[in-house]
């Protein structure tokens, strides 16, 4: 993969979570602003790049979309090498998918780096009934402080709700570990 470029920062972004939390439909509504009702098996991994502008640093962005299907996991691992940062989902309206988030957590660990900061969103915010926005919160700010993930974030792809700041979330605590001398949570792999 050729990442010749001018920005300050390169960085690549693995997403997990279970399968049809709704990643690959989160990542076509970031990238194109749209909600498609029907996003197909994602197969092995897809990848994004794209370069945005976050606290006058250019940064060159490579998102990478991970199936979630048990037969593509070894496909994954190499995949995860080189990461800057993880974003691990699960589906609000199905508080069953949190139960993969600790598994994701672990292999980004694995085969990222021990310190990569991952942050866990929750998806389909717009079909889970209130009570269920409150318990997943709940258990999802647990997770949070378990596995000592940057945060926690609800969204929805079918409302536009939280999608860029999942995105810039990230992306500006990798801005400010590395302006601030800090490790961004990678072994070498295309940081700058
Ligand atoms: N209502 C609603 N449905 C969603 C949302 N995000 C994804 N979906 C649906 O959930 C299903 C699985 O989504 P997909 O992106 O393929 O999941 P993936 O396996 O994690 O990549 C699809 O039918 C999507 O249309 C959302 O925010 N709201
Ligand atoms: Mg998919």
């Amino acid at each position: 993969m050729a990442m010749v470029s001018t920005a300050d920062f390169n960085w690549k972004i693995i997403c997990g979570g279970a399968g049809g939390v709704g990643k690959t439909t989160f990542l076509f509504r970031y990238l194109t602003n749209q909600f498609v009702a029907n996003t197909s098996l994602t197969v092995g991994v897809q990848l994004h790049s794209q370069t945005i502008e976050r606290q006058g640093k250019k940064i060159g962005l490579i998102i990478w979309d991970l199936g979630g299907q048990e037969r593509f996991r070894f496909l994954q691992d190499s995949y995860m090498k080189g990461a800057s940062a993880g974003i691990v989902f699960f589906d609000i309206s199905n508080l069953g998918s949190l139960l993969q988030v600790k598994d994701w957590v672990a292999m980004f660990r694995k085969f990222a780096s021990p310190s990569i900061p991952i942050l866990l969103v929750g998806t389909k915010l717009d079909i889970a009934e209130e009570q269920m926005h409150l318990q997943s919160e709940k258990e999802a700010l647990v997770l949070v402080k378990q596995l000592d993930l940057i945060g926690y974030l609800p969204s929805s792809s079918k409302l536009g709700k939280n999608i860029e700041a999942v995105i810039y979330t990230v992306v500006d605590l990798l801005v400010v570990q590395k302006l601030s001398g800090r490790q961004a949570g990678t072994i070498g792999g295309i940081t700058n």
